[in-house]
């Protein structure tokens, strides 16, 4: 039960084992357990899972690799163990079992911890993935509360993004700032200090919650640098949510159903199992034992690229492209001509197909749904052409007949409703999606840490070593 008076010694690091315990007075309820602890009590388990599996099932197949994975981006091959989410092809994404619409239900909303939205939190996605488990409200609060005690930038990088020229990509800026927080980072100090192996995620999961929690202020930086919208001071306020305090900084702050929007943007956007090229480069460079920051900014890299990320940029511009061409209450058949001129031009449809979704992707699905809740979203012409393109698209690339999947993924939605709220730099969609990435991609740095998993190094072959293998 919360309790509105709390008592001095009851204040401690909602998350620290005392050596990496942030300087911050962040609250927490002396009957709630801190993220850390929470992590702390299934390490055991995790690693004598992965002990069993080694023991047991070293040399168990998981399916034959070919030519074809050689040389076709690996897909479907079995070759990384990625623990907050599993895709299916199918029915989507599910985070620790836990479907998009089960999140919806069962993890702490903005209302549980007495701030004013219906959504799940973020910080409570977060707490999802890194334990498996689902947060009380008060879990929820106490991590939002250790979050914001963290958020204020080092006066250092705020220089460094303000020298950045405007023309810059605001990406280009994201990662660059996120690579100079690398500067504090407790597990490249613990790491020099020469702390044991096994002791690793500690120092990996305090960077995880100081670099999550600093990302709010690198994007509302060069989003007032760039486009000189809110108050260039990125404040912090306490009493806030993570998105709250992000909508605000950003300029948004009086506009309740953004704020909402963000919540659910990003919890969807965290965590798509590992595969992803944002996902597997995080874990990947960290695999190295970089420290999170640098891991997560060569993560940042990969998902400024057009087929992945920067998709819901290129969604929103073609969007705006169509709604030229058509207006805004156009036929069924000036939609379809308008895909097909797209097709016929050479290019990709954005925001639809998936590597691995052979359906609708559920995370689409959900940030329709909110479109659906919303009446200002709702009498939006932009949200309305990307309602209508979701129905008329589909049969478009069947008939097209490239695509394995025709149905849209969750770029095509996230842009419209951001438009619509006035949010309408989609040069800066991407720095969203990069602020919501890190919630999915650093807490596998922390599993990473505590398994101990090995440097990657797969195996590359010469086409001319290929042919001698295969023709043997
Ligand atoms: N419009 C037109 N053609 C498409 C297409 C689309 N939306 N999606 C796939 N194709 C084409 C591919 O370009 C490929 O053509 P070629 O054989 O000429 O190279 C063919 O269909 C087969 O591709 P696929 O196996 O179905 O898809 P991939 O796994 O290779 O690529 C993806 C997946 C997402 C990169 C691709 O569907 C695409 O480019 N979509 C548009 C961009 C986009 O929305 N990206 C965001 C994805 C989600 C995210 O990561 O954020």
């Amino acid at each position: 039960m919360l309790s509105l008076t709390i008592p001095r010694a009851a204040l401690r690091s909602a998350t620290a084992p005392r050596q990496f315990a942030a300087a911050a007075t962040s609250v927490r309820y002396s009957s709630t357990k801190s993220l850390a602890e929470a992590v702390g009590e299934i390490v055991p388990a995790k690693r004598e899972q992965l002990a069993r599996i080694k023991s047991q099932y070293a040399e168990a197949p998981l399916g034959q690799s070919n030519v074809g994975h050689l040389i076709g981006g690996m897909r479907g091959l079995k070759c990384m163990l990625w623990e907050g989410s599993v895709l299916d092809a199918e029915s989507g994404i599910t985070f620790h079992g836990k479907s998009i619409p089960q999140c919806q239900k069962e993890l702490p909303t903005a209302k549980d911890i007495g701030r004013p939205g219906d959504e799940m939190l973020p910080e409570s996605m977060l707490w999802l993935l890194l334990t498996g488990k689902v947060p009380t409200a008060e879990e929820a609060k106490g991590l939002s509360q250790d979050l914001m005690s963290r958020a204020k930038l080092p006066s250092f990088v705020e220089k460094v993004i303000d020298t950045f020229p405007k023309s810059l990509h605001p990406m280009t800026q994201f990662s660059a700032a996120v690579s100079t927080l690398n500067h504090d980072s407790k597990f490249a100090a613990a790491y020099n200090a020469g702390v044991k192996k096994t002791e690793f995620w500690q120092p990996t999961l305090e960077d995880t919650l100081d670099l999550i929690a600093r990302l709010p202020a690198i994007a509302a930086r060069i989003y007032f640098n760039v486009f000189g919208k809110g108050d260039g001071k990125q404040h912090v306020d306490p009493s806030m949510d993570f998105a709250e305090n992000f909508s605000h900084m950003l300029g948004y702050g009086d506009k309740e159903g953004l704020t909402d929007y963000l919540r659910l943007y990003l919890s969807v956007h965290g965590d798509h199992e590992g595969g992803n090229v944002s996902a597997h480069t995080c874990h990947l460079v960290g695999s190295a034992l970089s420290d999170p920051y640098l891991a997560y900014a060569a993560s940042l890299n990969g998902l400024a690229g057009p087929l992945h990320g920067l998709a819901n940029q290129e969604v929103l511009n073609w969007i705006l492209e169509v709604q030229r061409e058509v207006g805004d209450s156009p036929t069924d058949q000036q939609v379809t001509d308008a895909l097909w001129a797209t097709l016929k031009s050479g290019r990709v449809v954005p925001g639809y197909g998936h590597a691995v979704l052979r359906q609708p992707d559920p995370r689409f699905t959900a940030l329709y749904g909110y479109c659906d809740k919303r009446a200002e979203l709702q009498s939006s012409p932009t949200v309305k052409l990307v309602q209508r393109i979701s129905q008329l698209a589909p049969p478009v690339l069947k008939e097209h007949g490239k695509t394995k999947n025709p149905f849209p993924n969750v770029d095509a939605a996230s842009g419209a409703p951001l438009y619509t709220y006035g949010l309408d730099e989609f040069k800066f969609y991407t720095v969203l999606f990069g602020v919501s990435r890190a919630f999915g991609a650093l807490p596998q740095l922390v599993f990473d840490r505590i398994l101990g998993l090995p440097i990657e190094r797969p195996k590359s072959l010469s086409m001319d070593a290929l042919e001698q293998l295969v023709k043997k």
